[in-house]
């Protein structure tokens, strides 16, 4: 099978709050269709079985656009769906243990917060890192953002692919890019946007100039 490979740039995650009224199948692929080069299925009040429903149906749409798929905590999911991979939280499975679990063929990528947690993850062999959340935000409450100084640091300091999340709109994408970040993840911005498709397509011109002349 080998590794997908995780050079994407925009990164969509679900969030079935953010657009009630429309399918989340139908949200996703308006954001793939936009530009979002890898997807995660992040549902926490949702039942197993509805989240496995949920990963079924994302990986016959994945599957058509050539996207990676990653599920978000549940490496059990990931593995039944045939996911790409799992993106795994710090009080999550330790990394050791998915990778023991999942293997090198999958992705497994691992939110940090800081310079330590993420060369932790980096060290212990995470194909990504996510940093953040860099602004507040109402999709992961009680969080302390983590400003552009963190992404700051992972720029100079970290090897692996890392993507900036958290807060992230079109309004304030630019100074994470100033920041270093090459690559950019959002939930509502997205999903929650009327217009998801052109709003992926903003993102990733935006992401695409700074990569320019980065
Ligand atoms: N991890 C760090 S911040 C965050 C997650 C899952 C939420 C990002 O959502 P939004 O709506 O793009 O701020
Ligand atoms: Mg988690």
């Amino acid at each position: 099978m080998g590794k997908p490979n995780i050079t994407f740039r925009l990164y969509a995650i679900t969030g079935e709050n953010y657009h009630p009224g429309r399918s989340m199948v139908s949200v996703m692929e308006q954001a793939i269709r936009g530009g979002a080069d890898i997807i995660q299925l992040r549902a926490k009040d949702t039942s197993k079985r509805e989240l496995l429903a949920q990963a079924y149906a994302l990986r016959e749409l994945t599957r058509r656009y050539d996207v990676p798929l990653l599920i978000n905590d549940h490496i059990d999911v990931a593995l039944a769906a045939e996911a790409d991979g799992v993106h795994l939280g710090q009080e999550d499975l330790p990394l050791a243990e998915a990778r023991r679990i999942l293997g090198e063929d999958r992705i497994i990528g691992i939110s940090t917060h800081n310079i330590a947690q993420a060369l932790e993850a980096q060290a212990g062999g995470a194909d990504y890192i996510g940093v953040g959340p860099v602004y507040p935000t109402g999709t992961k409450p009680g969080r302390q953002a983590v400003t552009t100084d963190y992404v700051r640091e992972a720029a100079a300091q970290v090897r692996i692919p890392f993507v900036a999340i958290g807060g992230i709109t079109l309004d304030n994408v630019d100074a994470v890019l100033e920041a270093g970040a090459t690559r950019i993840c959002a939930v509502s911005a997205i999903v929650g946007s009327d217009q998801p498709a052109e709003t992926a397509r903003a993102f990733k011109q935006r992401i695409r100039a700074y990569n320019a002349h980065g």
